[in-house]
């Protein structure tokens, strides 16, 4: 049997049922559940086939679109980290001058402003917001994930030390973190390469340096004269100020001879004191007590 015909045969007493329904030719008790499924039935067969496979398309996108909007809902609550500062570089910040500091951390992206607590008189202007260089495999809640770029403006006279600061986002406000303010004059960078006693940095005392530990494995050198009898000590300033750096320093003297190390004087960050031996140079050195290194591996190291 051809199919147009068996179809036509097959739903003809159905269609003469609805045309009689539809003109009111029939005047049907109220219907029952089996009558109203039935009713349901021959609208479907008046349909046709292409308009069950629509309707039936229809109804899987009803039923499956909320619950991937849900799903998707539900992810994005999981993924939303309260607003929090891991570190903000450099660690070091200098008086009379407009400062480019990147704050980076958790959920920062929407940050509308920087609060000094201590400092009604310092203003930071946002200059951007966006997503934070992550390393493979590096936890975004040990590393952070989004950072802000600030210009903070110190006035002249501002006191050196410890400045603390946090955020303000529509989420909430971030934990309060520091930077150290400390005089241009004092203030010194690394400059790389500087990895061995033929190629340190030289420094004075008194000194502040601000550096990174970039690589795995890597190590800062740096050089002083001092005299015979001299009191000094070198001090590294990291953990407080949020760096993954568990920093430890060396003393070695002219020939390269240890003189002093530390790992952990004041939590993870190191202290060496010594009285020097002799007049000369001295060198002194910086790496990470595990050998590990990245962008967040950051220093301050006090030399007086
Ligand atoms: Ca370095
Ligand atoms: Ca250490």
């Amino acid at each position: 049997m051809n199919l147009k015909v068996g179809w036509a045969v097959l739903s003809a007493p159905r269609m003469f049922e609805a045309s009689r329904l539809a003109r009111g030719a029939v005047t049907t008790p109220r219907p029952t559940r089996v009558g109203r499924y039935r009713e349901l039935w021959i609208r479907t067969e008046l349909c046709g086939p292409w308009c069950v496979v629509f309707h039936l398309v229809l109804l899987a996108l009803c039923l499956f679109v909320p619950l991937l909007h849900a799903a998707d809902e539900k992810k994005d609550e999981k993924r939303k980290e309260p607003p929090k500062i891991m570190m903000a570089v450099p660690f070091a910040i200098t008086p009379g001058a407009t400062n480019k500091v990147v704050i980076r951390g958790l959920s920062l992206t929407n940050a509308t402003e920087v609060h000094f607590p201590s400092s009604s008189n310092l203003t930071a202007e946002i200059k951007s917001r966006g997503k934070a260089n992550l390393a493979d495999k590096a936890d975004p809640k040990k590393f952070g994930d989004t950072q802000i770029e600030v210009a903070m403006v110190l006035p002249p006279d501002i006191p050196v030390g410890d400045l603390a600061f946090f955020v303000l986002t529509p989420d909430g406000d971030t934990n309060t973190n520091l930077l150290r303010v400390v005089d241009k004059q004092l203030l010194l960078d690394e400059k790389e390469p500087n990895a061995g006693f033929r190629e340190p940095n030289d420094v004075v005392v008194p000194q502040t340096i601000r550096g990174v530990i970039q690589d795995a494995n890597d190590v800062d050198v740096f050089r002083f004269r001092g005299k015979a009898g001299q009191s000094i000590a070198i001090e590294t300033q990291s953990t407080r100020y949020g760096s993954s750096l568990d920093p430890t320093l060396t003393l070695y003297d002219v020939k390269g001879h240890i003189l002093a190390t530390s790992d952990d004087a004041a939590g993870l960050d190191a202290r060496i004191t010594q009285t020097l031996p002799r007049d000369g140079e001295y060198f002194f050195s910086i790496n990470d007590a595990h050998d590990r290194g990245g962008a967040t591996y950051t220093y301050l190291i006090e030399l007086r």
